[in-house]
């Protein structure tokens, strides 16, 4: 280990480098006669910009650059999203993060019947380079870095992204972004892949391979942790589960020939931070020092590959309906975190995610709330200012001891991309998500005004609405305008070409994608041409039974849930039934998951739907199970499309007995237009699982009495 005098000039000689022609003193800050250094270094040897990282991947950190405000969003069409991104960057944001539609992740263009619900909701829909060039129009391609977060339907995307830039006159090798590329956990929990695993694993590693050859400045893959954190996952599990896809990536490349050194240090990563501030901070420490370990036992020489850079993205979960401006506090302290935890870009949330897509007024406070940080709380000025905290840093080591162990555990399966076939990380990240929903409702877990300190009524606040039925209007036209001016001839050819790369498991696919996105092929095209040959994944929904249960042993509401059951039981000689349905292209099903669970376990008979049912296959399937009540979980704004349909559909069947609920992500100014539709009642974020159990209870009850 080296001694504090020679961490000094270790630091110093780095920190000289990157500053460049800057003096390292002109770092240092006089606080009214409070003299501030820009780092404080202890006996332990850890340095900031030093292997293994726990302190920072730079030696200067935010005192030379701050972090990258890097807001995610995407909003309907391409033109709507591009005037944001203009105002964005006018008032203060650093780079882009591009939110696509959810038919765009899954691989449709716009004008597929699957996607009527979907299209422009949750991000901008893309059928097209048309569209590309018009989400980018007039931002520099070769000066401004772009996130996209895509996974599925990543082959076109990033081809159409290539040709953009081409025809804007920017050659890729400028091209400064990242692709968020990762596949494995969206079979864990995001669920927007399109192949099965294997063939998505190809698709990866064909990524890698091209812009390591091509794409000096992209970062070729984004490892999420963030959706698993969503989904439930506790700190360890986020963090284990994260850095073993990350494994599996390396070894995907490396299989293919590739040298380590050469692709590795463009390898990114991506975290959500919690209201456990301190757990937070400890976890991105980990996993800086955790990956720094991985990549040398990998084979990494260079200490660019063993770096492990992060964006970070406050929490959607800890967001709440009720009093809806706590989340500006909860999502300051996020941000905080991610800070103090060494960063390298972030987003903040806004404070009506919870409700519905951000509007103006809550974007800028969310953005505002990042340049805050920046400009007055001097948490810029020292680097790893919690360094050497006892806390923090045992925190951090147990973190890293309990993360390695779960990494074991999924080395011994062979790997993520084998562990996530047999389901078991799904399951133990859904456990975790019950028993902490469980914690909450019993109010274990304090969450203010949600399970104390509740509002007695809350005024409406003004959230942003999509008109989805226009934006696909306009996208069909656009549709058809492009496949009438083509060169048809071109553009079938290449898509042969890439059907046959896709056939002969040879050749880049993304390179066949170029040659197709310029020729003019929309992006449900390309991604059919691979759906022919690798066909499209369908997952088997599983739900777990017990864990509810388990934590409400003995507590009386569940134990009078469960009497109300048992009544119900003796008078039907059935117990009452649920069909749980996730409907259209939102794969977010932790909402759903709990649910089904919870119900199961009070004694519902539950049924739990495959994702991305029409509303016609939900009926079909109440039809035909014959059941009482249909649950629609909606994390992704389609439900007021979807929702009429479903009962209409039901009633075209004559089940208009069937009580239909919707539960996730509904503003309360949907609440009126749904109930009018027909649906008995709406749980909105926060809902006790319980209190939701009654009302379904009550519903069933009364119309069977009828
Ligand atoms: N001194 C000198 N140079 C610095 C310093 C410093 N203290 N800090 C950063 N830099 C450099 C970096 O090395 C980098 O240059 P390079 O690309 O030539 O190495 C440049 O400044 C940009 O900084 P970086 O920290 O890499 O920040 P970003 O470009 O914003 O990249 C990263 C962040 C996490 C790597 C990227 O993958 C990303 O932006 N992800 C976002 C994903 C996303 O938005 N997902 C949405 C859900």
């Amino acid at each position: 280990m080296v001694s504090k005098e020679e961490a000094e000039g270790i630091w110093q000689t780095l920190a000289q480098q990157e500053l460049r022609d800057t003096p390292v003193d002109a770092l240092k800050r006089d606080y009214g006669g409070l003299e501030v250094d820009p780092v404080y270094l202890g006996d332990d040897g850890a340095i900031p910009g030093v292997e293994p990282f726990t302190r920072g991947v730079r030696a200067t950190m935010y005192a030379n650059r701050p972090w990258t405000i890097r807001q995610y969003a995407g909003f309907s069409t391409a033109e709507e999203s591009n005037r944001f991104y203009r105002q964005a960057l006018e008032r203060g944001q650093k780079g882009l993060s591009v939110a696509f539609d959810l038919a765009t992740h899954r691989g449709y263009d716009s004008d597929h019947p699957r996607v009527v619900g979907d299209v422009g909701k949750a991000g901008v829909a893309i059928d097209s380079v048309e569209d590309m060039k018009i989400l980018f129009d007039g931002i520099p391609l070769d000066e401004m870095s772009v996130s996209m977060t895509m996974n599925g339907a990543v082959i076109p995307v990033l081809a159409m992204f290539i040709v953009a830039a081409e025809e804007q006159g920017v050659s890729q090798d400028k091209l400064s972004g990242t692709i968020q590329n990762d596949i494995l956990k969206e079979f864990m929990v995001r669920n927007t892949y399109i192949y099965p695993p294997e063939p998505s694993m190809r698709i990866v590693g064909d990524i890698i391979a091209h812009t390591a050859q091509h794409m000096p400045k992209f970062n070729s893959i984004s490892i999420s942790g963030y959706h698993m954190h969503e989904a439930g996952a506790t700190a360890v599990q986020e963090l284990a589960y994260t850095l073993a896809d990350g494994m599996d990536y390396v070894r995907a490349a490396q299989e293919r020939g590739l040298d380590i050194d050469k692709f590795a240090g463009r390898l990114s990563f991506f975290f959500g931070i919690g209201m456990n501030f301190f757990v937070e901070i400890a976890k991105l420490r980990a996993a800086r020092t955790l990956w720094s370990r991985i990549m040398t036992d990998l084979g990494a020489k260079d200490p660019r590959s063993k770096m492990l850079r992060t964006h970070c993205q406050t929490s959607g979960v800890s967001l709440t309906e009720q009093d809806p401006y706590n989340n500006v506090v909860r999502t300051a302290f996020e941000a905080m975190a991610a800070v103090l935890g060494g960063t390298q870009s972030l987003h903040t949330n806004s404070f009506d995610e919870a409700i519905a897509l951000p509007s103006e007024t809550s974007s800028r406070i969310a953005r505002n709330t990042q340049l805050i940080l920046q400009h007055e709380t001097r948490v810029t000025d020292v680097i790893d200012p919690l360094g050497g905290s006892y806390y923090i840093e045992a925190l951090t080591e147990q973190m890293v001891a309990q993360a390695e162990k779960l990494i074991a555990e999924v080395e011994t399966q062979g790997g993520m991309t084998k562990a996530v076939q047999s389901g078991e990380p799904k399951l133990a990240i859904e456990k975790a998500a019950a028993v902490r929903q469980a914690a909450i409702d019993r109010g274990e877990e304090v969450i203010v005004g949600v399970n104390r300190y509740r509002l007695d009524a809350q005024e409406p606040i003004e959230t942003l609405e999509i008109d989805n039925a226009k934006v696909r209007a306009a996208q069909i036209a656009r549709l058809e305008q492009l496949r009438n001016t083509r060169d048809e001839a071109r553009c079938q050819s290449a898509l042969s070409a890439l059907r046959e790369f896709a056939a002969m498991d040879e050749g880049n696919l993304l390179e066949a994608a170029i040659e197709a996105a310029r020729a003019r092929a929309s992006l449900g095209e390309i991604s059919l041409a691979m759906e022919d040959v690798f066909g499209r994944y369908n997952a088997t929904t599983r739900v777990l039974s017990g864990v509810y249960a388990s934590e409400y042993a003995d507590d009386p509401q569940f134990e009078q849930a469960r009497e109300r059951i048992a009544t119900f039981q003796k008078a039907h000689r059935r117990p009452p039934s649920i069909f749980v349905a996730k409907m259209g292209q939102d794969g977010h099903d932790r909402g759903a998951k709990v649910i089904a669970t919870a119900f199961a376990d009070i004694g519902f008979d539950v049924h739990m739907g495959q994702l991305f049912e029409t509303p016609h296959e939900v009926a079909a399937h109440a039809d035909e199970l014959k059941v009482d009540a249909v649950g629609v979980s909606s994390l992704a704004a389609g439900h007021k499309t979807l929702v009429p349909e479903l009962i209409a559909a039901l009633r075209e069947r004559d089940l208009d007995e069937v009580a239909v609920f919707v539960g996730g992500v509904i503003p309360s100014t949907d609440y009126d237009f749904l109930r009018e539709a027909g649906v008995s009642d709406i749980f909105g974020p926060g809902t006790n699982v319980l209190d939701a159990a009654f009302s379904v209870l009550d519903r069933i009850e009364g119309k069977l009495s009828n």
